[in-house]
C-alpha cells in the first residue's frame, strides 16, 4: 500500500456509508473513498492509502479553504486558443473574453453548477446556441430584459445551495434596472458572468460581474449595440475550440446589426427563432431551439407562420403610420394596440422595427410605437450617427417627466419607456419635441 496525501477542494460527494469523493488541487481531479462525509466546497487534507489502484482516507480534516488558489492554479493552466478575430472592436474585447473563458474553464474543471440565461429573442438564443457548444450547463431562457429582484431571489433558491454557482447571462441584465437582482444573487455566493451588448450601467453588471460588452471598448460616442451578444460569443467560441458556425450572423439579423453581410436566409432563420421564442414559456430550455433550426420541415412550417402573421402586421402597421419631418431625422410613430396582441407574434418591438422595412430609404429615421402604458423606441444607424440615441432620450424624458415617466431603458438604437396610463399622447408630443430640438 502506497500513502498518498492530497489536499485541495472537494467538488462532488456520492454514495452512502462510504461516499465517493472527488477533490481537485488545481492540478488535477482525485477520487478517493471516505467513510467520513463532506459538503462539496469544503476544504481537505486526505491521508489516503491506494488499493488496488483506489485511493481510500484514512484520516481527512479539514483545512482553511483553498478554493481561491485552486481555481487559480487552473485558471493559469487553462488551454485556451485565441479569439475570434473581426476588427478593432473584437480585438479590444479579447482581454474580457479571455477572463471569462479562464473563469469557465476551471468552472468546468471544478464541476461547477452553472446556469446559463438567454434573452428570449434571436439574439440571446444564438448566444446560447453558441455557448452550448462549449459549456455543459443549465439553459434557461429570460423573457424580458430584466434580472429582476424576484426572479434573483428564485436563483438563490435553486442555485444557492449548490457548489459554487456560477450564473451566465446572455444579452440581458446590464441596465440599471438589474441592479437589485444582481445584488441579492451576487450577495447569496452566486458568482455572475455576462456577455451583453446593453449599455452597461456602472450600480448593474460591473458593480457585480465578470463582464464582456462591447460599450466597454468602442471610442466616446460611439455605439457598442451594434455589435449583437451573439457576436460577441462567437468571439469567445474559438478560445474552446468550439465555431459559432454562422449562429453570428442569426444574431445579427435579429438585432438588426449591420455590422457584416447577411443573407436572406440569416433573417429567415432569425425569424424563425423570435417566433417560437414568443410562445416558449419562461425557462424553457436551448433544445427545441436548435430542433428547429436543424429539422427543415418544422423550420419551413413555423417560417410560413411567422411570414404570414409578419404580413398581416405590416398592413396594419403601414395604416397606422404618422410622420413628421425634422432635421435630425424622419419620425414614424404608431398606435400599437391595434397590430400587436399580448403574447402574440409579432411583439411589439418587432412590429416598431418593422418600420424601416415598410418605409425604406437609405436615411436617418426614428420609429415610435406607442401603446397602453409603453413606448417603444427603434433608430437605424444612420440616426444614431446623426446624433440621436434612444437612451439618452429616455434619460431625458425620465428626468424632465418624472410626473408621468415611471420607467426606461435600453440601448442607442432600441429602448423603451413606461408612462402612466393616459399620458401616452403627451410623451410622444414631448418625445418629437425632443428630437427637434436636437
Ligand atoms: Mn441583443
Amino acid at each position: 500500500m502506497v500513502p498518498v496525501v492530497l489536499k485541495g477542494v472537494i467538488t462532488r460527494v456520492y454514495g452512502r456509508d462510504v461516499f465517493s469523493c472527488m477533490l481537485h488541487d488545481g492540478i488535477r481531479a482525485h477520487e478517493f473513498s471516505s467513510r467520513e462525509f463532506f459538503q462539496a466546497g469544503e476544504s481537505v487534507r486526505a491521508q489516503c492509502e491506494s488499493e488496488g489502484g483506489k485511493l481510500v482516507a484514512g484520516k481527512v480534516e479539514k483545512v482553511p479553504d483553498l478554493y481561491p488558489e485552486v481555481e487559480e492554479r487552473l485558471m493559469g493552466a487553462a488551454k485556451l486558443q485565441p479569439a475570434g478575430k473581426f476588427d478593432k472592436t473584437a480585438e479590444m474585447l479579447a482581454p474580457a473574453l479571455e477572463r471569462i473563458a479562464r473563469k469557465i474553464y476551471a468552472a468546468q474543471g471544478l464541476g461547477r453548477h452553472t446556469v446559463v440565461k438567454f434573452h428570449g429573442d434571436a439574439d440571446g438564443i444564438s448566444s446560447a446556441l453558441i455557448f452550448r457548444k462549449f459549456l455543459r450547463a443549465n439553459y434557461a431562457q429570460q423573457n424580458g430584459a430584466i434580472y429582476s429582484a424576484s426572479e434573483a431571489m428564485r436563483d438563490v433558491e435553486r442555485m444557492g445551495q449548490q457548489f459554487r454557482p456560477l450564473l451566465v447571462l446572455l444579452d440581458f441584465g446590464s441596465g440599471e434596472d438589474s441592479a437589485q437582482g444582481l445584488r441579492i444573487a451576487r450577495s447569496a455566493g452566486i458568482e455572475i458572468i455576462s456577455l451583453d451588448h446593453h449599455p452597461p450601467h456602472q450600480s448593474s453588471v460591473p458593480s457585480f460581474a465578470l463582464r464582456a460588452n462591447p460599450w466597454d471598448v468602442v471610442p466616446e460616442g460611439g455605439d457598442g449595440s451594434r455589435y449583437p451578444a451573439g457576436f460577441v460569443c462567437s468571439l469567445l467560441a474559438p478560445m474552446f475550440g468550439a465555431e459559432a458556425g454562422g449562429l453570428e450572423k442569426l444574431a445579427c439579423a435579429g438585432d438588426r446589426s449591420e455590422i457584416m453581410p447577411l443573407s436572406e436566409e440569416d433573417r429567415k432563420r432569425a425569424l424563425v427563432l423570435d417566433f417560437v421564442a414568443t410562445y416558449s414559456g419562461f425557462g424553457q430550455g436551448i433544445d427545441f431551439y436548435s430542433e428547429v433550426l436543424s429539422k427543415p420541415e418544422l423550420f419551413g412550417t413555423i417560417l410560413l407562420q411567422a411570414e404570414s402573421r409578419l404580413e398581416e402586421a405590416d398592413a396594419q402597421l403601414r395604416a397606422a403610420l404618422k410622420f413628421k419631418k425634422t432635421p435630425k431625422a424622419d419620425i414614424y410613430w404608431f398606435n400599437l394596440d391595434n397590430i400587436s396582441e399580448k403574447r402574440e407574434f409579432p411583439n411589439r418591438g418587432k412590429i416598431s422595427g418593422r418600420v424601416f422595412e415598410i418605409v425604406g430609404g437609405n436615411r436617418p429615421i426614428v420609429a415610435i410605437g406607442v401603446s397602453k402604458r409603453t413606448i417603444i423606441f427603434r433608430m437605424n444607424d444612420l440616426a444614431v450617427a446623426n446624433g440621436l440615441r434612444a437612451d439618452s432620450i429616455i434619460g431625458a424624458m425620465k428626468s424632465s417627466f418624472s410626473d408621468f415617466v415611471e420607467n426606461g431603458g435600453g440601448h442607442a438604437r432600441a429602448a423603451a419607456l413606461r408612462i402612466t396610463e393616459g399620458f401616452e399622447a403627451a410623451a410622444v408630443e414631448e418625445i418629437i419635441k425632443m428630437i427637434e430640438r436636437n
